[in-house]
């Protein structure tokens, strides 16, 4: 009796493990077989993935964020799941001090020799040495309109201001065309700051506190708070004017082009100066399948490669030898790759600490949710 129950036991544990052993050897291909990617929206050609699983046989799963407060909250909480984060300039030390992201292992990496050094050096103080991470695309923040509605509201106001959106009389006569601002804490504080005169960079909570108050003059005009939306609502004529990112409003002004009906849209950096802004690929130190996403950074810094995410979302990128492959009317659109006049008016912003942070995410919340 208690010889056949063992023999059972037996038989029954051996079936165990080799079901445990398949599922696991299962569970090892598909994780060598997959990489995941955590990327912003709109922001890459996706033919790109499907080229990239063609060359080399990995599968893409890729997700999209639409804001630096989203993906930092993710990625510092780790086990994401992710081999691929995109994190911009200004939180990206803050990634690096929490211990999120793996050291980078150049050998792996023979294509960052195209790195463009201009940009290499405005990133060194973001992550000195480029250890964990690669510059991707960047641009800057500006405003979207809508050129039909904005002529018909505001006559005699020119279109080169911050004042356009920031001055609350403004923006009243815009709200009922559709006005959609960023949700992105840092980004929409930086740009008021340093339209109010104050430092973008400040330290200090009051001034953020000041900044709120604007802002909260100005929530009434505005509809919605998101940071992705807004480019199909400007090519569709559900928003008239927009807080936003260059390419993604360069994206709209597309899409109006396309579909022909009657939609122009417009884009500029308000005379004041804006915040230019510069994001990376990263590897989280958890990830995964770290040796696909080696291969898919290397992959992304061919120059004929990169050129083409440029052309499809109207951003620069950070490869030098790319420039001359970027479709002309992307290279040579200063609203992409800004003239040296332009650049001089733009700034940088810089990382805050932790504490900072907080305030400004609370700062931003009474905005947004309007508590
Ligand atoms: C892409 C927006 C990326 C710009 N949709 C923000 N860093």
């Amino acid at each position: 009796m208690l010889g056949s129950m063992t023999r059972r036991l037996a038989v029954a544990m051996a079936a165990v493990s080799i079901l445990g052993l398949a599922a696991c050897e299962g569970g090892e291909k598909a994780k060598n077989d997959t990489l995941k990617i955590y990327n912003w929206s709109d922001y890459i050609d996706p033919k790109l993935l499907e080229e990239f699983t063609a060359e080399t046989g990995i599968k893409v799963v890729y997700d999209t964020f639409d804001s630096n407060e989203v993906l930092e909250t993710k990625v510092l909480t780790g086990g994401t799941g992710y081999d691929i984060v995109a994190p911009s300039n200004h939180p990206l030390p803050r990634f690096i001090t929490a211990g999120a992201l793996e050291p980078l292992d150049f050998a792996k990496l023979p294509n960052r020799k195209n790195l463009w050094p201009d940009l290499m050096a405005r990133m060194e103080p973001f992550d000195p040495g480029a250890k964990y991470s690669i510059p991707y695309m960047w641009g800057t923040m500006g405003i979207g309109y809508n050129k039909a509605e904005l002529a018909k509201r505001l006559p005699g106001v020119a279109l080169d201001s911050w004042a356009v959106v920031l001055d609350p009389k403004n923006l009243a006569k815009l709200k009922d065309c559709g006005v959609y601002f960023l949700d992105a804490s840092e980004d929409m504080y930086a740009v008021t700051l340093h339209y109010m005169g104050k430092d973008s960079n400040s330290k200090n909570p009051a001034d953020y506190e000041a900044a709120t108050q604007l802002l909260l003059k100005l929530r009434p005009s505005v509809r919605k708070f998101n940071s992705s939306e807004y480019i199909e609502a400007l090519a569709n004529g559900d928003a008239c004017v927009v807080v936003g990112y260059s390419g993604d409003i360069l994206q709209a002004r597309d899409r109006a082009d396309e579909v022909k009906k009657g939609v122009e849209v417009g884009y500029f950096i308000p005379k004041e100066g804006s915040q230019v802004w510069f994001d990376t690929f990263a590897i989280p130190a958890d990830a995964p399948n770290k040796e696909a996403a080696y291969k898919f950074l290397d992959f992304m810094m061919r120059p004929e490669i990169i050129a083409r995410a440029s052309n499809s979302t109207n951003y620069a990128n950070a490869n030098l030898p790319a420039t001359q492959l970027v479709k002309a009317e992307v290279r040579d659109d200063p609203n992409v790759y800004p003239t040296q006049e332009v650049f001089n008016r733009l700034f940088v912003t810089t990382t805050k600490d932790q504490a900072l942070v907080k305030v400004v995410n609370r700062e931003w919340t009474k905005v947004r949710d309007g508590q």
